[in-house]
């Protein structure tokens, strides 16, 4: 459950510790204490790691900062002179990451019997971002430049990419047992432009996680695909697909020679809304992933006012659908 933490008051009680957001993320103790907390209320199967995955602009120099009902603010830079320049050199970029590498390690000693994700944005997300300077309803900027400056929007995708595997490398180094690649703009694009901007880029970075880690699953998100995820899953290599709401059905008689995991899809609206329709719709999932292999998640992340009723309702009917199979 994507920034799972905003519905839990013992979140938002440490929150109010840090003024910048970034600050909390960049501190191993509390981003620690973060990522344990709806291990310790809820006893979830996974730990997802505290961070986000605007620390990669961060990490390249463009400023960072969220601001309070708006969210992040990304500020202008000369894309060419000052993220594209030192695009195979990410030593320094790196280093002010390392408290995420600490957290990471920090977590694995706290907590020894259950898996930890760690994840990054897919290039093309953290690219919509750098664009726009932040959250966008029609993503103006981004189309532009696709249009006008393809060869410069190619050349930032790639550092974006480079220092990503370099990130999550990191990452698994110091403990995660899995990691995630949240592609959550891939619904913006028509069939060409998705083929070479989430596709490949996705491939390219999962190839070379492959390429030096061999055991360490790898879960996709590339959210608003619809049709176009049956090619996501012929020509990239994810151990696991991640589900948003409206997913084409077809996908699930996927060749069983693919072998894939399917995670998600309760709709986060639905949960927010709780009574009858919650349990309608989690047994839909249920029902749904009956005879595959299946994590349950939500389709995307969790909203800010969700009762944590719900949530505990949630899982009871998990758990009650589960022992009666
Ligand atoms: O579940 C967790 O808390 C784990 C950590 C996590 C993850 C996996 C956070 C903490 N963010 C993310 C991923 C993330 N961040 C994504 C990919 C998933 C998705 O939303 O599709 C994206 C796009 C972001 C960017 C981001 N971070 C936004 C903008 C979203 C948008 O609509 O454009 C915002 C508002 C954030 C802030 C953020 N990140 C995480 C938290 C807990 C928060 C809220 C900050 C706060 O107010 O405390």
């Amino acid at each position: 459950m994507r920034q799972a933490g905003r519905y839990l008051p013992e979140y938002k009680e440490i929150r109010q510790t840090e003024k910048r957001f970034l600050d909390l993320c960049f501190n191993p103790e509390k981003a620690c204490t973060v990522s344990l907390q709806p291990i310790k209320r809820f006893d979830f199967d996974f730990i997802i790691l505290f961070s986000d995955i605007l620390v990669i602009p961060h990490a390249l120099g463009q400023t960072v900062d969220f601001k309070e009902n708006i969210g992040p603010i990304l500020k202008k830079v000369d894309f060419e002179k000052e993220i594209c320049a030192n695009s195979t050199n990410f030593e320094k970029g790196l280093n002010l990451l390392n408290p995420v590498f600490e957290t990471v390690k920090l977590i694995k000693k706290k907590e020894t019997q259950k898996e930890l994700i760690g994840f990054c944005g897919g290039a093309f997300t953290v690219l919509t971002y750098m664009i726009e300077g932040g959250s966008s309803q029609n993503h103006t900027l981004l189309k532009k430049a696709m249009k006008n400056e393809k060869k410069l929007t190619q050349k930032i995708m790639r550092v974006v990419e480079n220092i990503s595997v370099e990130y999550l490398a990191k990452q698994i180094e110091s403990g995660v047992d899995k990691v995630m690649i949240f592609e959550s703009w891939a619904g913006l694009l028509d069939k060409e432009n998705y083929y070479e901007y989430v596709i490949e880029s996705n491939q390219r970075i999962i190839q070379k996680i492959k390429e030096r880690f061999k055991k360490t699953p790898v879960i996709s998100f590339p959210r608003g695909s619809k049709e176009k995820i049956s090619d996501y899953l012929n020509h990239v290599d994810c151990d696991v697909i991640s589900l948003d709401k409206d997913f084409p059905k077809t996908i699930l008689n996927i060749d069983k020679n693919r072998n894939i995991i399917f995670q998600g899809n309760l709709d986060p609206q639905i949960l927010y809304e709780g009574g009858m329709k919650l349990e309608k719709e989690v047994n839909k999932v249920m029902l749904t992933f009956r005879d595959k292999k299946h994590i349950f998640n939500l389709s995307h992340g969790i909203l800010p006012k969700t009762p944590i009723k719900n949530v505990e309702q949630t899982l009871r009917l998990i758990k009650k659908f589960d022992e009666t199979r």
